[in-house]
């Protein structure tokens, strides 16, 4: 019966380049296990997402928006109970428990086939599998990787096509090769009791299963670029980072190119596509990518990003037209928009919006909603568009070779302690300021927003193995060139005693960068402290702020009493690693403590 269907879908869609027999290998085996009523292989042409948008039109996991007002756009609403990443339910499987690490949650491979098969076999009785093949990276890139994502879902096919270059593109890329990243997805019964994130990375192999939402179901994104992607890039001597690339130009027209990490929903769309404010005349901001860069070092030594996505995955509420004007001209036709607000005219709608709250809505869940009754948009709703949408998407974006990286930022959100930018000392010292990176959380993942964690390189969920490997790598990759970016620290949150915002942000940001390229040109000052050089008050462009003098004082200065009680922290952290955490963040972590003895004293 199975292998009767199976023919019958084959022979009518397996496309035509000849694959490696591990492919289709792989697909009846999988297809045996799920047991789908059809198979559909995915071309990734125009006419099959529309044909895949149409038929979820008409069975209610789209609704279609405004035709005139958000043309091509659409709304899903996921189950409430999977709204976010599910971090306490995403295991890595390797053979060893030690090469996972302290920071993942481990399941041996055996166990994790063990226990989730029972959980596949059959869940794709009465639905489509959709083979979808993609390419993470420029077409054209000797960066660009291949992955297959088998999934019951037609909301994570139609999203796939926005994310990644998908379908023929991607086989093209593939040829007769069984190198590939293999992902299996199914809804299975959406119960949380029953949702598992698998990683195989010693296979390249994907297992999720109970949820639908995107950093769980669209593996190429999260799984693949970062979990696996890790693993990859430290046997292969490359870096799979969580971060945004852009391109700063200056008013001369020289780009400069600058990666940045910061935990999610902390501003990295926005960040990537800052528009300049009306005082930073002739400055421009490219963007490359918004979530996750690829890197290699090239001959000339010097770091190359590429950005393997093809889309934007980005949180609604805030989003406006004074925090990211380039984002809602980006939104202006072509989205899919999960679980935001609904207005009478079905148009969406979500918290921080420009223009009046609605008097009345839809919200997140398909309730009445009405001003004062809980937020109308769910707090990690989302929207999915193509990259190329972006006003201002990098003429680089498609670069096979990617854009050479000046500087590095980490960054986090955290009201007091960081000051707003301090340059490392050196790479090491630049390792250790991501190692230690600490942020307060947000509503991206399930569990408690506003406290605060060590975010290492905001990888905590993402690096695929052990992280004191982790650090190794970035320790060894650095120390092989000495065209390295150089390393910054960055913070936009710090808070007053009201809770105010010290900084104002946004397109401000822009002012930091400028002194991030200075410093990175040998052209601004800069003031030795214990944690990194920051800025002298004139080295920063401050003109037209209007900002108090006490503010400036608490962005640009060292609590020396708050560091050391940091230092302690950080110890905690650094302890979970044992033998295994390099010896070089043990230094860096005396030597801070030291310097900050000397300056107390
Ligand atoms: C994301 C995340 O979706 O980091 O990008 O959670
Ligand atoms: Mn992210």
């Amino acid at each position: 019966m199975v292998a009767a269907r199976r023919a019958a879908c084959f022979n009518a869609s397996v496309p035509s380049p000849p694959l490696h027999p591990s492919v289709t290998d792989w697909v009846d085996e999988c297809a045996r296990l799920a047991q789908p009523d059809r198979i559909h292989w995915c071309d990734g042409s125009e006419e099959e997402y529309r044909a895949l948008v149409a038929g979820m039109v008409q069975d209610g996991t789209l609704l279609e928006l405004h035709p005139q007002k958000q043309p091509g756009s659409y709304l899903h609403r996921s189950h409430p109970s999977d709204v976010a990443r599910s971090e306490n339910l995403t295991f890595i499987c390797t053979e060893r428990k030690d090469d996972a690490g302290p920071t993942n949650n481990w399941m041996s491979p055996k166990e994790a086939i063990d226990r989730l098969s029972p959980l596949f076999r059959g869940a794709m009785k009465g639905r489509t599998m959709y083979v979808v093949p993609y390419l993470m990276g420029p077409v054209g890139s000797p960066y660009s990787r291949m992955g297959i994502e088998l999934t019951d879902s037609a909301y994570v096919a139609a999203s796939l096509r926005i994310m990644t270059r998908m379908g023929k593109v991607a086989l093209d890329h593939l040829g007769g090769s069984d190198q590939f990243v293999r992902g299996l997805h199914s809804l299975g019964d959406l119960n949380p009791e029953r949702r598992f994130v698998c990683h195989f990375p010693e296979q390249r192999l994907i297992w999720s299963i109970g949820s639908g939402y995107g950093g769980n179901a669209l593996l190429p994104k999260k799984c693949f670029a970062l979990r696996i992607g890790s693993w990859l890039a430290r046997e292969e001597g490359w870096l799979a980072e969580h971060m945004l690339i852009l391109g700063l130009e200056d008013p001369q027209g020289r780009v400069t190119y600058i990666a940045a990490a910061f935990p999610s929903a902390c501003g990295k769309t926005n960040l990537a596509m800052l528009v300049p404010p009306a005082s930073q005349k002739g400055w421009r901001i490219w963007t490359v990518g918004d979530d996750i860069a690829w890197m290699h070092f090239g001959k000339d030594g010097r770091l190359y990003a590429v950005n393997p996505e093809n889309g934007f995955f980005a949180v609604a509420p805030g989003t406006s037209s004074k925090t990211n004007p380039n984002m809602m001209a980006t939104i202006g036709r072509n989205t899919i928009y999960t679980n935001v607000a609904l207005r009478p005219d079905r148009t969406t709608w979500w918290e921080g919006m420009d223009g009046p709250v609605p008097g009345d809505a839809i919200d997140w869940q398909g309730k009445p909603w009405t001003p004062g009754a809980g937020k109308a948009a769910h707090p990690n709703s989302r929207f999915t568009v193509p990259a190329r949408q972006c006003p201002a998407i990098s003429p680089q974006f498609d670069e096979p070779q990617g854009v050479p990286i000046s500087a590095i930022l980490f960054g986090g959100r955290r009201a007091r302690v960081a000051p707003l930018v301090f340059e490392a000392f050196d790479w090491r010292h630049g390792v250790f300021l991501g190692a230690t990176m600490g942020s307060e959380t947000t509503a991206a993942a399930t569990g408690q927003v506003g406290v605060v964690r060590r975010d290492p390189m905001a990888m905590l969920p993402f690096c695929g193995y052990n992280m004191a490997d982790y650090f190794a790598h970035w320790l060894r990759v650095g120390a092989r060139s000495d065209e390295a970016p150089s390393i910054y620290h960055v913070n936009w949150f710090q808070t007053g005693s009201d809770g105010s915002f010290l900084w104002p942000g946004f397109g401000e940001n822009l002012r930091v960068l400028r002194w991030i390229l200075a410093r990175s040109r040998g052209e601004a000052e800069g003031r030795r402290t214990p944690i990194g050089v920051l800025p002298t008050k004139e080295s920063l462009d401050l003109s037209g702020l209007d900002l108090p003098d006490s503010s400036i004082q608490q962005l640009l200065s060292v609590d020396v009493e708050a560091w050391t009680r940091e230092l302690a922290d950080m110890k905690t952290f650094f302890d979970k690693f044992g033998q295994r955490l390099p010896e070089e963040l043990w230094q860096e972590h005396d030597r801070l403590a030291h310097r900050l003895r000397t300056e107390a004293a």
